[in-house]
């Protein structure tokens, strides 16, 4: 199909668009109703060539949580009271599109604070292509020291050159 004024690849160079001619070409062609003549084909495809470096930002807490600097949570008392929160944070390159698939994200508590589930430690970014990167959420747990203060760190490796990127949230358990 062709539109007018649609760009084309004038492969036979007759100053026109051609329709096809329902024949096969390639060189696997074998028969004698194709041909191994090849042929000029193109197909739109986006790539996209994400930066090495990581933009890591927390966008909200949730549960007991208390938003600031440092993030506050009560800490969790021996058979008594567990206290938790979530973080959710976003992951984009350098220019607000996804991180290179196979990009990995680790995130970890100081022991002093508490601990974050294993099940939303550690997170690899597959085959993306929306703009804003991705959002993730890790849930915490705090620990039986009160007052204390640590941080919550998330490390972005990205796949090719191995290159960390940080991001320190400090937190005390009151
Ligand atoms: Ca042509």
């Amino acid at each position: 199909m062709h539109d007018p004024a649609e760009y084309f690849l004038d492969f036979n160079k007759n100053g026109m668009w051609d329709a096809g001619d329902g024949t096969f070409k390639g060189i696997t062609c074998s028969g004698t109703s194709c041909s191994t003549t090849t042929l000029a084909i193109n197909a739109s495809h986006l790539i996209i060539m994400s930066t090495a470096g990581a933009n890591v930002a927390m966008t909200a807490v949730g549960g007991q949580f208390t938003a600031g600097n440092p993030l506050t949570i009560p800490h969790s008392v021996s058979g008594g009271a567990t206290n938790s929160g979530t973080i959710t944070y976003n992951v984009r390159d350098l220019n607000g599109n996804p991180m290179a698939a196979g990009t990995t994200i680790a995130v970890a508590a100081d022991q002093a604070i508490g601990a974050i589930s294993a099940s939303t430690n550690s997170w690899t970014i597959g085959c993306r292509e929306a703009l804003g990167g991705e959002t993730l959420t890790a849930g915490f747990t705090s620990g039986t020291n009160a007052g204390a203060s640590g941080n919550i760190t998330i490390t972005v490796t990205s796949p090719g050159t191995r290159t960390v990127t940080l991001l320190f949230i400090p937190v005390s358990t009151p």
